[in-house]
């Protein structure tokens, strides 16, 4: 048989047995009924992969977050080769405790990961790096194949010219990620940090343009532009697709909690 022919074979029962694994995963997942106060964002984050709640903190709490915050020496560059300055262990500063002691965000976390849902980073970033940027989440991508929630406050109000996160709503769940699911699955390799091991597994995960119009197309998906006023949450599963966008004015600065199912980093 043609060799290509044949190793596509392979890849296809390879294809059928990662789908058990991940059938079983999500099968194990002990999400119960959400925290009324809660239910109506788990509803949409269900349904779409993404939910905005505008006005969880209040503008005035942004600001005073945003004075308070760590001195610029105490960020460190990203890892991930995007020029983000990342201020890590941010639960831990007391300029941040409106926001990582907010009782929502775990309620929000729980009801839709399921009881073992637990923070894997939680940090402020700033982005000050203006125009484009060559970094694998400038593409649309996905993340990883298992949830992965991630919180974003806008500390200020974001607009498109603030690098406002783009998420394709809906494409969280569907057969068709099943080949790039288990890329991830197969090549995505995390360090010790729960991130990615080196700037080449970074780009696992990553559409072409052509690929996701092929995919809006088909499945009659959306993009969500996010932008909002300060003290706005974004509330996503990265295991959709999304991206992030260029920043035209001077910065953009987000506190970032961010959850997974405990012990799936990957
Ligand atoms: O910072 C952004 O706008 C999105 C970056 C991203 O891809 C992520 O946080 O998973
Ligand atoms: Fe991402």
């Amino acid at each position: 048989m043609n060799d290509f022919i044949s190793g596509e074979l392979e890849v296809l029962q390879q294809l059928i047995e990662f789908n058990k694994t991940k059938e079983a995963f999500f099968a194990s997942q002990d999400v119960r009924a959400p925290h009324e106060s809660v239910a109506p964002y788990i509803s949409q984050l269900n349904q779409d992969g993404i939910v905005m709640i505008p006005g969880f903190l209040s503008e005035e709490q942004c600001q005073s977050i945003c004075r308070n915050k760590p001195d610029q020496e105490e960020f460190t560059l990203s890892t991930e080769d995007d020029k983000s300055m990342f201020y890590l262990n941010a639960a831990r500063h007391p300029a941040f405790a409106d926001f990582f002691e907010d009782p929502r965000t775990v309620r929000i976390m729980k009801g839709y990961i399921g009881e073992n849902a637990v923070p894997l980073r939680q940090s402020m970033e700033i982005r000050t790096v203006k125009g484009s940027v060559h970094a694998f989440n400038r593409m649309f991508h996905m993340d990883s194949w298992k949830p992965r929630v991630k919180a974003f406050l806008y500390l200020h109000d974001v607009t498109t010219d603030d690098a406002p996160v783009v998420y394709l709503k809906g494409s969280h769940k569907g057969d068709w990620r099943l080949p790039m699911e288990y890329k991830t699955h197969t090549l995505y390799q995390t360090s010790e940090t729960g991130y990615a091991k080196d700037l080449d597994v970074v780009w696992v995960g990553c559409y072409w343009p052509y690929e996701v119009n092929e995919i809006k197309k088909k499945h009659g998906l959306q993009e969500q532009v996010c932008t909002g006023k300060a003290g706005t949450l974004v509330v996503f599963d990265a295991r959709g697709l999304h991206k992030a966008t260029e920043l035209i004015n001077d910065h953009r600065y987000i506190l970032i909690n961010h959850y997974i199912a405990e012990g799936h980093n990957t």
